[in-house]
């Protein structure tokens, strides 16, 4: 019977020696200490052995179900140190970035002309998107008969109340509001009756300024384009205005930037001109000031609009303007 307890031993100390991982050293616990296992078994016999050997028995067995135990226990922590190299956290694996937003490249660019205009002492004023024709369109000298009404230009909500079709109304209301000196721009988004295509959209964003005062001239309008367009751009770049109309302003004119790209040499994001058109200013015209109330004798001012979209599409080389809008992340992860 003591032979047994020594078999048992043997047995182990070869079982042990085959094991590779936890799994099979689980197995051989099982096996030797499970509650069915060769140890538990002999230890059942125990009323089978001769009282003169039973306490020697009882004893060898005891010691090794320790020894199995202890074996079991250092092959396990051993193991443990080997296995936890595969499972052990590598610190030196790159993070897994749980991805991160972003933000919009419309909103991007413009939070940065509002950065620049306010640096330039501008306010940034705000206003209803849905308006009435007087403050979209009469009080901005677009008279009755004037294309910009007509219905293929303009989305109508009623006769009188229109979708915003610029964001000139917000001056208007400020005027009502505030006596000069005005310093202001006025961001948001505008619609248009438009056909969407790879420059046009139904809705777009804008931001137009306004600054009126006692000495007002079209020397200072020139002076804040350029500054706009240095910050923007960069300091290489060249100013040109054009002659132009508009019922709101007078003298009108378009300003263009030299081209971002060729730097005015010419390409084919300026068609070969060398230069970028980018909009529309002037001297705000005395019908304007005169429907807001401010007295055209005595006050001047100036006023210029820029395209958001435009300034973003051009600062990006983006030559789609549906791109903003179709939220392809394709596209808005590249911000
Ligand atoms: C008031 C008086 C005058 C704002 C101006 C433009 C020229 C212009 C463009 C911006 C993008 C049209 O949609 S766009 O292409 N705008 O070219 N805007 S002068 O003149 C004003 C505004 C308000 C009270």
């Amino acid at each position: 019977m003591l032979q047994k307890i020594e078999d048992i031993k043997t047995h182990f100390e070869t079982e042990i020696n085959k094991v590779k991982d936890r799994s099979g050293l689980e197995e051989l616990r099982i096996k030797f200490l499970g509650r069915k296992g060769m140890i538990s078994n002999t230890f059942a016999l125990l009323s089978e052995v001769p009282a003169e050997i039973k306490p020697q028995f009882g004893q060898g067995l005891n010691q090794l179900k320790k020894a199995v135990e202890q074996k079991l226990k250092e092959t396990g922590a051993k193991m443990g140190k080997t296995d936890s190299k595969k499972a052990q956290l590598d610190l030196t694996l790159p993070g897994r970035s749980p991805g991160r937003g972003g933000r919009h490249p419309l909103l991007a660019v413009a939070d940065e002309i509002k950065s620049i205009f306010s640096a330039l002492g501008f306010s940034i004023e705000d206003g209803p998107e849905i308006e009435t024709d007087f403050y979209n369109f009469e009080a901005l000298n677009i008279p009755k008969s004037h294309p910009a009404r007509d219905m293929q230009d303009t989305l109508y909500i009623t006769e009188d109340i229109v979708l915003r079709t610029h964001t000139s109304p917000v001056q208007i209301r400020v005027m009502e509001k505030q006596k000069p000196p005005i310093r202001m721009i006025a961001p948001g988004r505008v619609y248009r009756r438009d056909t969407p295509d790879a420059s046009h959209s139904p809705f777009f964003h804008q931001v137009e300024g306004l600054v009126v005062g006692e000495d007002v001239s079209f020397a200072d309008l020139k002076g804040i384009i350029n500054a706009f367009a240095h910050r923007m751009f960069g300091s290489d770049i060249k100013v040109r205005f054009r002659p132009s109309f508009f019922p709101f302003t007078e003298p009108s004119a378009e300003y263009d930037f030299s081209c971002v790209f060729c730097h005015g040499k010419g390409c084919n994001v300026c068609k070969g001109t060398g230069w970028m058109e980018i909009s529309g200013a002037g001297m705000v015209h005395p019908n304007v000031f005169e429907a807001a109330g401010i007295d055209s004798e005595k006050y001047t001012g100036y006023a210029f609009g820029m395209g958001i979209d435009r300034i973003a599409m051009l600062k990006y080389n983006i030559n789609d303007i549906r791109l903003f809008f179709e939220n392809d992340l394709r596209f808005l992860n590249q911000f």
